[in-house]
């Protein structure tokens, strides 16, 4: 395994500029024959042609029609006599779709063949130059069985079809926009297709087509319809219009994540695809939406423009996770449902992102180094790329970022380029601004990694009617990076009267009459003090207001100001933000201390009137009174107990259960949707705040409180009309371990055997399932070996053992360390199979110095188990050597 580092970056010695492809596809062994135009690039020093290759069976190489001599080293195919002028090369060899587990370049899933090309999966199909910066034009010919697979893809459009002898057909497709190899894809099944015709702002004809098996047709108007508007969405919002004639989407129920963005091709995990009220949640709803429009947004960031290199992956990634979340606030309407968005964002953020910032896997936005580029497909380049990505908005304003994002594509379209160019572009468009006037001290965000602690302090002057604000910002050390610089951090804020009403905000010297409620300061030094002038009182500061940076913020708040701001507070963002630090601090000083927790009147009378309040959204009452993750709470401890943690956490939702009984029934009573389904924020909200009660309720009736709500749980299930709130109702039977829900989940089963991401929840959920002495981790022991369990398709294997490993600290760590030898014998079993799930599972352990003993040294013992197998993959291998250096 070797380390590649970003600084080692030099450019190809060859281009490829076109590339034409033939397959014979056979599940077994399937021909491939590849013809390109190579080109020396006059501007590196001469050099062999060095080709990748992975699990491939050569069987010719010519050069201008001659055969010539080669080198096979490792994973390279090295061609050291290569004429200086253009040259044509042509190489024939074989690959076995069947045999593909790893699910990473030309597999087969459900009898057909799907591609999934990044990051480094078309060097499992052909020998190429299989690299981000090397861009070539694709003509593709797929000729196969015509009964087996009457649908032949690729990217780009139809030039022809044709039938052949034996029972074959032939299609050749060519798309037109050079594009580097990890986009490359294709599709040969039986499969059927919705189609939708549009015609965009620019006067433009589209076809829109979403291919899947038979059966599943009428589960794609949803991600239909959810293109359609990413279509308009990138036109209105960025003037970025759809560039092809066709844009086709395909399902399939083995894959390695979500989905994949392939020029004009995406590919989906059917998980992330097919939807109907029947067998989706409206969770689920809104993530396809979600990845329907990422992968949509791909199409400008990413594809027309690309990355340099996989160092510069959050270049594509973390852009155009701003840009889905932007999609998704925009789609969601009314402000109050924009801030539910924002809210679960920073929830995931906050529950997988913090924890990575902490532990051994650590990296910065750009990383400086990996041996597996598929480890690095990560919530820091996803979702704290996206954090950076605001942070430019939040900088030079929405028109600003808009201009900028215009002057990338001005600069750059068809071009592989670097996050600086991205940071020049935003900056260049905004002269003045406050990015702008900082733009290397920004730039931090992209080389440090680390979660920044932001600490802010105020101080009242009642004579003077000053609030002096100090901010100061400290960044702890990760593996390999001490000494950190101060990095940018936008604060936006405002300050409210002790009765919460907003403060004007005129800082000293500044004239007054800004009336301004809310503004953003710029940290940029260690400490900084602002001074606010005519403070008639002394305010309650709101800071990082929609959660302005990615940083944990001490603010030394009490409960008395959170209070204010949880009544009070113009910002939703920080309202939700006062419930839960309230639960936390309350949940953290029991934890702390070893007392049993005990919630006192104040805390619950406050979510009462939260429960109770007669104009807050639904949806944000069910997050406000959700309690913060057992991950999220762990990371504020240094020592952690999961037990401990977990006991706190259970303590207070059965107080919670039992203190608002009665405000849970009128809740539950008072939101019933009784409209035809939708998955509309106004309805999805309704249905989250009854699931919410629903568990509550039938956990007081586990614990000695009114016992007619199991029953009625048991009834909804039969009685549900949509998949939330049947699946609610069950969870509630399953997470407090009623008696009613071993025949719930056998009735749940029975009814949708025939429906695998069903089938899916109903190992998740069992998996995911509160635990209580153990019984949650025997189940999941014992539906190991159910029929339906299987490791070779990732969903399945995800729904159960990741909804345990990952999802479940109190299951997952044990006293006896039966989770952990568990988890390993799993990374173990996995990374024979599929190696990018197993890298995928072996993260769980990240964080396991954090833990207190008898968890760590078990935690350790398990980790160097897994080390210790010879022929590891480099994925898996990567991680846990990280986590024991
Ligand atoms: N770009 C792909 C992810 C590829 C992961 C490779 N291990 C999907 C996406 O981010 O849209
Ligand atoms: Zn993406």
């Amino acid at each position: 395994a070797t380390l590649i580092r970003r600084e080692d970056y030099v450019a190809p010695v060859f281009w490829i500029r076109t590339v034409d492809l033939c397959f014979d596809l056979e599940p077994a062994k399937t021909l491939v024959t590849s013809k390109m135009r190579l080109e020396r690039n006059a501007g590196v020093p001469h050099g062999p042609l060095r080709l990748h290759g992975e699990e491939l069976n050569l069987l010719r190489v010519l050069i201008d029609g001659e055969s010539v001599s080669f080198r096979q080293e490792g994973h390279e195919l090295i061609i050291d006599n290569v004429p200086d002028a253009d040259f044509n090369l042509e190489i024939r060899n074989t690959c076995a779709p069947e045999k593909n587990t790893a699910l990473s370049g030309l597999y087969t899933s459900g009898g057909g063949f799907f591609t999934q090309c990044e990051a480094e999966g078309f060097r499992r199909i052909t020998y190429f130059l299989d690299r981000p910066d090397v861009m070539a034009v694709y003509t593709v010919t797929l000729r196969a069985d015509k009964a087996r697979y009457p649908m032949l893809l690729s990217n780009g459009n139809l030039l022809e079809t044709a039938t052949l002898d034996n029972g074959r057909h032939l299609a050749k497709w060519h798309d037109p926009f050079p594009k580097p190899s990890y986009l490359f894809a294709l599709v040969a099944a039986d499969l059927v297709a919705r189609e939708q015709r549009i015609r965009t702002r620019a006067g433009k004809d589209h076809l829109l087509q979403v291919y899947v098996r038979r059966g599943d047709l009428e589960k794609t108007e949803h991600a239909m319809n959810s293109l359609i508007a990413s279509v308009v969405w990138d036109e209105a919002r960025f003037k970025l219009p759809l560039d092809l004639e066709r844009f086709m989407v395909v399902g399939v129920s083995d894959f390695n994540m979500g989905a994949m963005e392939n020029k004009g091709l995406n590919i989906f995990n059917t998980a992330a695809l097919l939807a109907s009220p029947a067998i989706s949640t409206d969770a689920d709803f809104h993530r396809i939406e979600s990845i329907v429009a990422h992968e949509y947004f791909h199409n400008w960031t990413g594809n027309r423009v690309t990355c340099r290199d996989w160092f510069q992956l959050s270049l594509k990634e973390g852009l155009t996770v701003f840009r889905d979340q932007e999609f998704s606030q925009d789609m969601a309407a009314t402000p109050s449902a924009r801030a539910v968005c924002r809210i679960q964002d920073v929830r995931a953020l906050r529950a997988m992102q913090f924890p990575e910032d902490a532990g051994s896997m650590a990296h910065a936005v750009r990383p400086d180094q990996y041996v597996e580029i598929n480890n690095f497909y990560t919530a820091t380049v996803y979702n704290k790329g996206a954090e950076v990505v605001r942070m430019y908005q939040t900088l030079v304003g929405r028109e600003g970022f808009a201009k900028g994002m215009s002057l990338y594509f001005e600069r750059h379209d068809g071009q592989a380029v670097t996050c600086d160019d991205f940071a020049q572009a935003i900056a260049d468009a905004n002269p003045g601004s406050p990015l702008s006037t900082r733009l290397d001290t920004f730039r931090r965000w992209y080389s440090q990694a680390g979660t920044p602690r932001l600490q802010a302090r105020g101080a009242y002057d009642a004579d003077a009617r000053t609030y002096t604000l100090t901010l100061s910002q400290a960044n702890p050390a990760t593996p390999g990076q001490d000494g950190k610089q101060p990095q940018v951090i936008p604060v936006a804020l405002g300050l409210l009267s002790r009765e919460g009403r907003p403060l004007p905000l005129t800082l000293q010297g500044e004239d007054g009459g800004t009336v301004a409620t809310e503004r953003v300061l710029v940290l940029d030094q260690a400490e900084q003090s602002f001074v606010f002038v005519d403070v008639a009182g002394e305010p309650v500061p709101s800071l990082l207001r929609g959660f302005s940076a990615p940083v944990v913020l001490d603010d030394g708040l009490g409960d008395a100001e959170l209070l204010v701001l949880l009544k009070h507070d113009s910002d939703a963002f920080n309202r939700w933000e006062a419930s839960q630090r309230l639960a936390l601090a309350r949940i953290l000083g029991a934890v702390r201390s070893g007392e049993p927790l005990t919630l006192d009147a104040a805390y619950l009378d406050a979510m009462r009137a939260v429960l109770r309040h007669a104009d807050l959204d639904p949806a944000f009452k069910a997050l406000a009174l959700q309690l913060p993750d057992e991950a999220y709470i762990a990371e504020q401890l240094t020592e952690v107990d999961p037990q401990a943690v977990h006991a706190a956490v259970a303590a207070a939702q059965e107080q919670l259960a039992t203190a608002l009984q009665a405000d849970w029934a009128w809740a539950f009573e008072t939101h019933q949707v009784s409209a035809g389904y939708s998955p509309d924020p106004v309805q999805s909200g309704k249905r989250a705040l009854v699931n919410l009660s629903l568990a509550m309720l039938v956990l007081n009736a586990t614990r000695g409180g009114d016992g007619v709500w199991p029953g009625r749980a048991y009834q909804r299930i039969k009685d549900a009309t949509n998949m939330t709130d049947r699946l609610g109702a069950l969870s509630a039977l399953v997470n407090a371990h009623a008696e009613l829900a071993d025949s719930a989940l056998a009735r749940f089963h029975a009814q949708f055997k025939g429906e695998a991401l069903v089938i899916d929840k109903w190992f998740a959920m069992q998996g995911r399932a509160a635990e209580q002495d153990g019984k949650t981790f025997a189940r999941v022991k014992q539906l190991m070996k159910h029929a339906d369990f299987t490791l070779k398709n990732p969903n399945r294997a995800r729904s159960l053992i990741f909804s345990l490993c990952m999802f479940n600290p109190a299951a997952f760590h044990r006293a006896d360390a039966a989770g952990y030898v568990f988890w390993a014998e799993q990374v173990l079993a996995l990374d024979a199979i599929n190696p990018q799930v197993a890298g995928r599972l072996a993260r769980v352990m990240d964080r396991w110095t954090a833990l207190a003993e008898p968890y760590r040294g078990a935690a350790r013992e398990a980790i160097v188990r897994v080390a210790a197998k010879p022929d590891l993959s480099n994925d898996v291998r990567e991680i846990v050597e990280r986590a024991l250096a």
